[in-house]
């Protein structure tokens, strides 16, 4: 009898077993999403026509343009001008810096330049379905409307539930209120009932709610829920909630949190800078000032580490106390190094510097620490001390005007955008000098193109651009041991490193800039 009774248990939790795995197996009826496409282009037509129509309400109005102020609006074209005249006499540029145009197609021949063009096209076509969502739509709201509903600021995790907050009809009296709410990528439900209302499609993706009661509808919209059931990573579901002649829409943001990169700065106090930064260098056949630049970083800071890409032909040892030497083929060049430095560094924040650059007592990297911790900004830049005396600060300022199908046009200036607050001594700007500290997470993010070899600097603020918070500070100075130096002062090593040319075509950085970028031009003075 007891055994016979084991048997059925064991045979009802088997039976338990298998059924609930095959619940978990089985997939959901709206298992596949279509990630080769934006979800939900009905809505985005919808909208469209609604703003088509009430732009030509009144074309039967005169008006006058404002030149001053209508040319200031972002055209279907753009133009890059140089100017002309001026002095020419060697440094005239440091003086009396003048604008200068330049056009990017140049780095491709006649004969490949319209299969360039169509490629671009369609890669671009590709970026912008990828990081444009329905959250870019544009969506008006309509005069005068009795719903009531949230703008914006609606988030729900991919497959989880949210109470809809802010939906409420404000309508004078009638027999039946009701509204509509429908959904493309959820469903939608009740997490309460409320007496006196009707709710039908409650778990759809189309609900309709009505009461004889305005309270109690009202009473009944603050326990509308949304299920996400379709997850399409880092889409936006576009809700339309709707009454008799009225429409609105709103739209719920469908993504994961954003993991979070954080760096334990360790005790409390002062700020440490060893256990923040990282200095990152890349070197090429100046093993002599490479030297130079550690003892001098030794001075400060001894127990900081030193991270050195190095693409020699004849790699020498470097060694020391926290350094790390990173040898690459030969000749890989400047980003790539930069890139693999930066690659390897731990700690909350990277330097970087050149590697015949010389730490001084000026060199306080806790001040631009400090400017880090206390601002939103993921970079700032410190200012180089030339042989000379002469200091520079190297800031510069970035404007991208949209151009059409012909591609962009960049516009690079000397200078800054303005101060900062509490910091007497910085400015934010868009791109800066070889000497700056950044958040480590964003200088990955953005990376150093490897494909520039030769000198190349602002190429990588213009990939930031967007992305990269700049500043610069001109009271944190490092040392420049040579540059500007008379040419019988140079040693064995300068003069091979003058001579030396990374291998690959000239062209390489206007190529970039024209099919990379898609820009068709730039200027820059
Ligand atoms: C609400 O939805 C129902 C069912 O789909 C439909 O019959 C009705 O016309 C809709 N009402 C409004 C005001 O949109
Ligand atoms: C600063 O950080 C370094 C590296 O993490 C550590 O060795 C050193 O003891 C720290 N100094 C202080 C004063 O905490
Ligand atoms: C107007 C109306 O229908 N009122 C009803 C609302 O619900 C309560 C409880 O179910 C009823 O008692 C009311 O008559």
């Amino acid at each position: 009898m007891r055994s016979l009774r084991k048997k059925v248990l064991m045979v009802m939790v088997t039976v338990g077993v298998v059924a609930a795995l095959i619940r978990s197996w089985t997939p959901k009826p709206y298992g596949a999403v279509d990630v080769r496409s934006k979800p939900d282009t009905k809505i985005e037509k919808l909208l469209e026509e609604r703003l088509h129509l009430s732009q030509h309400t009144y074309n039967d109005v005169p008006y006058r343009l404002k030149e001053s102020v209508a040319g200031l609006l972002a055209r279907n074209g753009c133009v890059c001008e140089g100017e002309s005249g001026g002095i020419n006499l060697p440094y005239s540029h440091l003086l009396f810096p003048r604008v200068s145009a330049q056009d990017l197609h140049t780095a491709f021949k006649d004969s490949e330049l319209e299969e360039v063009k169509r490629r671009r096209a369609q890669e671009y076509q590709g970026f912008q379905k990828r990081s444009q969502t329905a959250a870019d739509v544009l969506i008006v709201a309509a005069a005068n409307s009795p719903l009531q509903y949230p703008t914006q600021g609606v988030e729900v995790r991919p497959l989880k539930t949210i109470l809809i907050p802010g939906l409420a009809l404000r309508q004078k009296t009638r027999e039946l209120y009701l509204v509509n709410l429908t959904a493309t990528l959820g469903t939608f439900d009740i997490a309460a009932m409320v007496d006196n209302v009707s709710v039908r499609g409650d778990g759809e993706t189309h609900m309709t709610l009505s009461s004889r009661l305005l309270a109690s509808l009202n009473r009944q919209l603050q326990f509308v829920t949304y299920t996400n059931t379709l997850f399409h990573p880092n889409t936006v579901d576009t809700v339309q909630f709707e009454t008799d002649g009225h429409q609105s829409v709103f739209t719920v943001k469908v993504r994961h949190g954003v993991t979070p990169k954080l760096y334990n700065p360790g005790p409390r106090g002062e700020y440490n800078v060893s256990a923040l930064v990282t200095v990152a260098t890349k070197t090429f056949l100046r093993y002599d000032k490479l030297q130079d630049l550690i003892d001098s970083i030794r001075q400060f800071y001894p127990t900081i580490t030193i991270v050195i890409a190095d693409d020699n032909e004849h790699p020498k040892p470097v060694n020391g106390p926290n350094i790390e030497h990173y040898i690459m083929p030969f000749g890989k060049g400047w980003f790539a190094g930069r890139n693999l430095a930066v690659s390897q560094v731990t700690t909350k924040y990277v330097l970087w510097v050149d590697d015949d650059f010389i730490f001084t007592a000026n060199t306080k990297l806790e001040k631009l620490v400090d400017v880090l911790e206390s601002t939103t900004l993921d970079l700032v830049g410190g200012a180089v001390r030339e042989v000379t005396g002469y200091t520079a600060s190297y800031r510069h300022t970035m404007s991208l005007e949209q151009g059409g199908d012909e591609g962009d046009c960049l516009h690079i200036r000397r200078g800054f955008h303005h101060a900062i607050k509490g910091f007497p001594n910085c400015v934010i700007a868009d791109g800066v000098i070889n000497f700056f500290l950044a958040r480590t997470d964003k200088v990955q993010q953005v990376g150093f193109d490897p494909r520039l070899a030769r000198v190349a600097h602002l190429e990588f603020f213009i990939d930031g651009l967007g992305t990269l918070h700049v500043g610069s500070c001109d009271d944190v100075v490092v040392s420049h041991a040579s540059k500007i130096k008379l040419p019988w002062g140079q040693s064995e090593s300068d003069k091979a490193y003058a001579k030396f040319r990374y291998p690959g075509p000239a062209q390489t950085k206007n190529s970039l800039l024209f099919f990379k970028n898609r820009f068709q031009c730039l200027t820059h003075n």
